[in-house]
């Protein structure tokens, strides 16, 4: 006999209301929960009238600000809007805000000329009617941007689960070809733990580990392996890219020169060239990793992951051409990568001197 369906099966198949009902819903439950106090009928039911329509449009106007506020805040960060701009097209989130916003002001003039009408309305009926004007014109300004308000819900949901960058603490992003030890090192030197695997593509999205640097709180972004080959980016790479344009002060370029990785040396140094020429203004720091393999003389830091050779040397390299932090950094949590406050410091109290790609 076939199963019945679970819980969450069911819940799947019936699709959910669009946010227009599910707010509406509420503000026309509490607008018919009004109980006017007034010496006459006829005065109550003024108030009445007068009371559905305050108390129906603050309802909406508060979910509609429960439903933008936390995306607007997010996108403040320079580094978040990047992102929501690579992923859902450049200033959608920015109109459908605006949109929101639009509705809201109509909303209020609504309602302001809804009270007027009832103030000056001669009887029960044209009480009655202006209350019914009232909801159908709430109804269709709030089923108007319902496609916004999904909108929104789908970029809030994107940011929830993307790590997020502290506006104030510098940020060093760890880049290299595929499986040459980025993750090994993040994880030497920051509170991240990215998963380590001996086969490329293990990183597919972007972590964001601390660590102290002694006179500031250092952000130290994992990347996914990116081969420079010219072709349309993929999410992993859109966010890596990101993190360089928007937020990087400074970028470890690791080099895998005991080839274990798969990709011959020749390859890697001819990436870090482009990126050198891409991003003038940002230092770039060229590690050689895995130096506990491979004795090869090199003007370039050598670093291994495993013994931590070379890990002391690169934290004063990255001490030396990052800003300095213009407040006193916070403590360095021991929680789960990513899970800070949402940056909401305006743009001009970030961290000096970000990069920008160079114009091709
Ligand atoms: N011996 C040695 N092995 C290392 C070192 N660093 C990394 N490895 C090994 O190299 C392999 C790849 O390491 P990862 O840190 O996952 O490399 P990645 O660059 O993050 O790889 P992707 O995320 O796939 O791009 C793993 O097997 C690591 O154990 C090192 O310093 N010494
Ligand atoms: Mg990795």
């Amino acid at each position: 006999m076939p199963r019945p369906p679970t819980k969450r099966a069911r819940r799947s198949e019936t699709p959910r209301p669009p946010p227009s009902v599910e707010i509406l819903d509420i503000a026309f439950r509490r607008g018919s929960l009004v109980t006017p106090h007034g010496r006459s009928k006829a005065e109550r039911d003024r108030l009445r009238a007068e009371l559905k329509v305050v108390r129906s449009s603050a309802t909406v106007l508060r979910h509609l600000r429960l439903e933008s506020r936390r995306v607007a805040e997010r996108l403040r960060g320079s580094f978040d809007a990047e992102l929501v701009d690579r992923t859902f097209g450049r200033g959608t989130a920015g109109r459908s805000l605006a949109r929101l916003r639009h509705a809201e002001e109509r909303i209020r003039g609504a309602a302001r000329e809804a009270e007027r009408a009832a103030q000056t309305a001669p009887d029960h009926p044209a009480l009655g009617e202006v209350v019914r004007a009232f909801y159908g014109r709430l109804a269709s300004f709030v089923r108007e941007i319902d496609p916004d308000l999904l909108r929104l819900r789908k970029i809030d949901r994107f940011l929830d689960v993307r790590p997020r960058l502290l506006p104030a603490a510098p940020v060093v992003v760890i880049a290299g070809f595929p499986n040459v030890g980025k993750s090994s090192l993040v994880a030497r030197m920051s509170s991240a733990r990215p998963k380590v695997a001996d086969y490329p593509f293990t990183t597919l999205s972007i972590a964001v580990g601390h660590a102290d640097l002694g006179f500031d709180r250092l952000q130290v972004v994992d990347t996914p392996g990116v081969l420079g080959r010219s072709r349309r980016a993929n999410p992993a790479e859109t966010e890596a890219s990101t993190a360089v344009e928007r937020a990087a002060n400074a970028v470890v370029f690791v080099l895998d020169p005991t080839e274990t990785c798969g990709y011959p040396l020749a390859e890697q140094e001819q990436l870090l060239s482009r990126w050198k020429e891409e991003y003038p203004s940002l230092p770039i720091v060229a590690v050689e990793t895995k130096a506990d393999l491979l004795a090869r003389p090199t003007d370039r830091l050598r670093v291994s992951a495993v013994t931590g050779e070379g890990i002391e040397t690169l934290r004063e390299q990255l001490r030396a051409v990052l800003p300095p932090t213009p407040e006193p950094a916070a403590p360095v949590p021991d929680g789960p990568v990513g899970d800070e406050e949402p940056p909401t410091a305006p743009e001009d109290e970030r961290t000096p001197s970000r990069p920008r790609r160079r114009s091709r």
